[in-house]
């Protein structure tokens, strides 16, 4: 019978485990994968990537999406169905350019996905559209959500019925923008060892089209109870906010952005603060790291992306999904993608 310490040193000495996923999609590019389970079917909500030919910047400019499909899958390996396009820019009267990662939630058989795009005056805004079928076609509600900011919705339901929009993304996703709470249209960012910017959570409301409350910053916090710093960037968060639960343990996972990690902290509250754990995957070929975890029949699964497809091009990606192994004390074991 092995010690505490032990057990601990062999948890830390664990190796990756090695993934090497075929792309779900291969006629289309797709991109930051958000899966659910609706009526025992699994659905994915991807970006739909192309080539606008605009160059690659710090903006993510070459990120220029302007629709959106739906895929499904009757379980683990089936066939994956394409819906079709599931929701146009040119229907989404305030939405003008920029459609990026999106999430889909379900309420009382109506189905709501959310949208980051991009509003007439260049700021990122999270739009909403409805749909009674979890496929689409979605229509968009005239005016993105009040008070809603930055990229990257994740919208979470928690055991007792209530939902959360995480939500944010620094650099591209103009969260550094609203520091002050109103947006300023300069890039300024604290110093290396102040608290690194936070991904933002609210509560939604019964009509889930709105926020019940203002957003409020989600803290990330090393072993000895600091939060992360900016400079921290191997750990700090960046983009891609995902929550799942487990165990009524709630798991944060988040893109590392620069250091292109997917890295995860828990918690025992929604609103954090959450402690970090690890990395859950590391770097994938391209820029951008982007995943969802979601349980099917028992097992937990990690949909994230790659630009294997593509031979390379940052913007042009291709979803995958593998599944997610944990360790006995509900540790995830860092996975291992092909970077070439
Ligand atoms: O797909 C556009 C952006 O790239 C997403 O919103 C980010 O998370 C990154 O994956």
């Amino acid at each position: 019978q092995s010690s505490p310490e032990e057990k601990q040193d062999s948890l830390e000495e664990q190796q990756p485990l090695k993934i090497d996923s075929e792309p779900l999609v291969t006629d289309n590019y797709t991109a930051d994968p958000s899966a659910h389970v609706f009526n025992g079917k699994i659905y994915i909500y991807p970006s739909h990537d192309y080539d606008s030919g605009i160059p690659e910047d710090d903006e993510g400019s070459h990120f220029d999406m302007k629709d959106y499909h739906v895929y499904s899958m009757d379980s683990i390996g089936a066939k994956v169905v394409d819906h079709g396009v599931a929701l146009d820019i040119k229907d989404v009267p305030w939405a003008k350019r920029q459609m990026w990662a999106p999430d889909a939630a379900e309420k009382d058989g109506t189905y709501y996905l959310y949208f980051p795009a991009k509003n007439k005056d260049n700021i990122f805004k999270i739009g909403v559209a409805t749909s009674k079928n979890p496929a689409g076609p979605f229509t968009a509600l005239p005016k993105p959500i009040e008070n809603s900011f930055s990229i990257d919705p994740a919208v979470f339901q928690d055991s007792d019925g209530q939902y959360y929009m995480y939500f944010g993304g620094i650099w591209g996703g103009q969260l550094q923008r609203w520091s002050s709470g109103k947006y300023v249209n300069e890039d300024k960012y604290p110093a290396d060892t102040a608290a690194a910017l936070q991904p933002k959570i609210a509560r939604l409301s019964e009509d889930m089209t709105s926020f019940a409350e203002a957003p409020r910053s989600v803290r990330i916090l090393d072993k000895e109870g600091n939060d992360l710093k900016v400079g921290d960037n191997e750990r700090r968060f960046f983009e891609a906010a995902w929550v799942h639960k487990m165990n009524d343990k709630y798991y944060l996972s988040y893109s590392t952005g620069d250091t292109h990690k997917i890295v995860y902290a828990t918690s025992d509250n929604p609103y954090g603060p959450f402690t970090f754990q690890g990395v859950l995957l590391n770097p994938v070929l391209g820029w951008t790291n982007h995943h969802s975890i979601v349980k099917y029949n028992g097992k937990w699964y990690l949909f994230y992306h790659d630009s294997s497809l593509s031979g390379g091009k940052t913007y042009l990606r291709s979803i995958k999904m593998t599944e997610l192994r944990f360790n006995e004390d509900g540790s995830i074991r860092t996975l291992d993608a092909m970077t070439e």
